[in-house]
């Protein structure tokens, strides 16, 4: 074993990440992926309650707000060993810890540990910015709609608070953006692929970060070092479920089956552990 590393998953609310780490357990259990289990998570709990929902065909409920969670566990194949952290948080903490600019020492800790980073967006939940060309000119009854809403708290817009995101955790992790990152590595993964109704070939996961949030794919390959960063797609379930009506499908399938990666390359891959090692 030559290499080890320690992997931090993190994402805002509902961007899939309970459900991304429900999977990758299953992967591991039915032994479906390249790599294999080495120590598994202490506590199960949270990790059991959904997997139990999802064997019933019914999609895992939201983490709740006062739940902090840590999920650890350890996975290796021959070269490498990956010591997975992730605090199974709802995601309004990612949320209050931009808006507030105040880092817990938990969070402070798993920053600055981890030499590998995990973010899940979820671009079918990222509104469309509205700007002189998508918007054309108001008329009066239009304006006085959108004056109507007013903020209670001035919030960033998804590309802003990505980039403030990756920017407080590298201002943590004590590293400059003036030379490009080398260490931790980024993957983006854009979660729940299979909402895009794309198709499954030809469609690249970077070419949709550059179509949906332009920004954070410029800040991506400014502040990154070219081999230190990659952009894949995630879909954990391969379909959406719902709360209450069980979908028979995906039991029969086996929930361990569901779900792909869709690899920088655009190439479709049922692998799940490949996210999570660079
Ligand atoms: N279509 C589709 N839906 C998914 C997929 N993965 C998760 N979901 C759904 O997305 C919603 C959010 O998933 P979670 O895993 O609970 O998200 P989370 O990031 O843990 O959210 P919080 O706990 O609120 O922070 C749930 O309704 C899931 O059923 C997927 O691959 N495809
Ligand atoms: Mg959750």
């Amino acid at each position: 074993m030559n290499q080890s590393h320690q992997l931090l998953i993190i994402g805002g609310p509902n961007a899939g990440k309970t459900h991304f780490v429900c999977q990758l357990y299953n992967r591991l259990d039915a032994k479906r992926s390249t790599y294999h289990m080495v120590t598994a998570p202490l506590d199960l709990t949270v990790i059991k309650s959904v997997i139990g929902r999802l064997a019933q065909g019914l999609s895992g409920e939201h983490t709740e707000s006062g739940l902090n969670e840590e999920i650890n566990f350890v996975v290796a194949n021959k070269y490498k060993e990956i010591a997975l952290s992730f605090p199974d948080y709802a995601g309004e903490q990612i949320r209050t810890l931009v808006r507030d600019r105040l880092v817990s020492s938990r969070w402070y800790e798993l920053i600055t540990q981890s030499d590998e980073w995990l973010l899940l967006i979820r671009p079918d939940e990222i509104p469309t910015l509205e700007d002189i060309t998508t918007r054309g000119l108001a008329n009066v009854e239009d304006l006085k709609s959108r004056f109507a809403i007013v903020p209670k708290q001035v919030e960033l817009a998804p590309p802003s608070f990505y980039i403030e995101l990756l920017q407080m955790m590298l201002y943590i992790k004590g590293k400059s953006v003036i030379t490009p990152v080398i260490e931790p590595r980024l993957t983006i993964a854009l979660s729940c692929w299979d909402t895009l109704n794309l198709s499954s070939s030809g469609v690249t996961p970077f070419g949709e970060l550059q179509k949906r949030l332009p920004f954070l794919a410029t800040f991506l390959e400014t502040a990154w070092a070219h081999d230190s960063w990659r952009v894949c797609g995630l879909s954990s379930l391969g379909r959406t479920l719902d709360t209450k009506v069980p979908d028979d499908d995906f039991v029969d399938e086996g929930p361990e089956t569901a779900g792909y990666l869709v690899l920088p390359s655009g190439e479709h891959d049922p692998d799940l552990t490949k996210l999570i090692t660079f």
